[in-house]
């Protein structure tokens, strides 16, 4: 059983729906290449070709021929979901790919669901969670940094650590059930039952696994980064100069800007969204007064805020309000036009010449991820999911540690509580692997 419903065929574009020269159409069930068989030419070939093979021919359907397509061909057990699959390689036109959807249909295939063929590949023992989810991430990868955290999760960067956490966790447990088994004269009383050295350090691995989290998402989600500050001051232009691109316009007219901009970038391989705003001034222009409405909006949501200052003018009084509030957090403050106006106060920097551009980026970076450096090989965790069983896993451990020996009746199940956690953060919830441990390890009976 799974949530999807039922083990149906189903299919899908797997390629971006829109004009392409090739595209890619999925199917994957029980009986996938039977059905394809009934609208494929070299239906013959199909069906006696081994596994991971290419089968050329065209989807017919009624006698009218569809495509001339390209079939991969997967066996049970050989392809991505564990199912029988196929992959159809065709033109990639809507109506092209449209037209083979829906002959596919006629022969049984449904329309699959957002990540049903991952959900089927765990399903069918071929991914673990973690794997399932950091193929999501490679997915949706915008930087290369956040394409290397995803892989290096997908090749099974997580499964190891937390198998030997669960391990750890399982031998403290076995340890905890033989006490409680055996009447108190037959063991060393002077032993502890729970080692409280080695508890502590699976704590603070699970830590330091929950502490990655921001840090991991950062990466993968990315942040928002406003630009504000009074009109004139070199926003647009700083703007510009960021993203590499003459987006926004740039003007010695203060007020040029009225309705914000948006733009992705990467700032050290962390994926930003970098937003020119209004020039922030009291004004009696409407059209003017709205903008800067929103370019305070933008400052509530802003993960980071560069307040230039307008060199050649100095501050203004919106400036020395603005920087005067501790509303926000994370706000550089910068001095730009240092090429005509040397700095009197932070960091100097010219959007026109690109001076100080390269260590804002650094300021940036490190702003945004609290200074904190993961190596790149550095195990962490990427989704809210994950962090959840993390914290759950803890949860119960923190209240392993706090129990005195005397009530160690109560610290079996948090164990298993904890190990559970574990257990639901890669999917593979096993008692069976703890009696096997039990056994091997503490054969007592003997
Ligand atoms: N000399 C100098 N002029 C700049 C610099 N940055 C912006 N400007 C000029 O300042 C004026 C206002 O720039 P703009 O980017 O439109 O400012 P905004 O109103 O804050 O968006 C324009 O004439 C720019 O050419 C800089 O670093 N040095
Ligand atoms: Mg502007």
């Amino acid at each position: 059983m799974s949530f999807y419903g039922d083990n149906a065929r189903i299919a899908a574009l797997a390629t971006p729906a829109g004009t392409s020269a090739l595209a890619v159409i999925r199917c994957s069930g029980n009986g996938s290449i039977e059905a394809v068989r009934t609208i494929f030419s070299a239906s013959k070939r199909l069906i006696t070709v081994p596994s991971h093979s290419l089968v050329h021919g065209w989807i017919e359907y009624h006698g009218e021929k569809i495509d001339e397509v390209l079939l991969s061909v997967f066996h049970a057990h050989r392809s991505y979901t564990g199912e029988e699959s196929i992959e159809i390689s065709c033109h990639g036109g809507r109506a092209t790919v449209q037209a083979i959807l829906n002959v596919l249909h006629t022969v049984g295939f449904r329309e699959a669901l957002p990540g049903e063929f991952t959900f089927r590949a765990f399903i069918n023992g071929k991914i673990d969670l973690i794997k399932a989810e950091s193929v999501m991430e490679l997915v949706s990868a915008q930087t290369d940094q956040a394409r290397r955290r995803a892989v290096h999760r997908l090749s099974g960067s997580l499964e190891q650590p937390l198998k030997q956490l669960s391990n750890r966790i399982i031998q403290i447990l076995a340890a905890v059930e033989i006490q409680l088994d055996y009447p108190e004269d037959e063991l060393d009383s002077t032993v502890q039952a729970v080692d409280s050295t080695e508890l502590n350090d699976i704590i603070r691995e699970l830590e330091q696994l929950a502490e990655s989290y921001p840090y991991e998402k950062l990466y993968h989600e990315g942040a928002f980064v406003v630009i504000a500050g009074s009109p004139n001051a070199g926003k647009s232009s700083l703007f510009n100069r960021l993203i590499n691109e003459e987006r926004s316009l740039v003007s010695a007219i203060p007020g040029t800007t009225r309705d914000w901009i948006e733009s992705g970038y990467s700032v050290e391989g962390i994926p930003v969204r970098l937003a020119d705003t209004a020039g922030l001034h009291s004004t009696q222009n409407e059209v003017e007064r709205l903008g800067i409405e929103r370019s305070y909006e933008l400052l509530e949501k802003a993960d980071c805020i560069i307040y230039l200052i307008d060199g050649l003018q100095g501050f203004s009084e919106t400036d020395r309000q603005f920087l005067k509030t501790e509303k926000y957090s994370n706000v550089i403050p910068l001095w730009n036009k240092v090429d005509v106006a040397p700095a009197q106060q932070f960091k100097g920097i010219s959007a026109k010449t690109g001076v100080g551009i390269p260590e804002l980026g650094k300021t940036l970076a490190s702003l945004l991820t609290n200074g904190t450096v993961y190596a790149e090989e550095r195990v962490g965790i990427a989704t809210e999911r994950q962090k959840l069983c993390i914290d759950q896993s803890l949860k119960s451990l923190y209240l392993v540690r706090d129990t005195p020996d005397t009530a160690l009746e109560l610290v079996a199940p948090l164990l298993r509580e904890a190990l559970h956690a574990i257990g639901e953060l890669t999917g593979t919830v096993s008692t069976e692997h703890l009696l096997e441990v039990m056994f091997s390890r503490f054969c007592v009976g003997k």
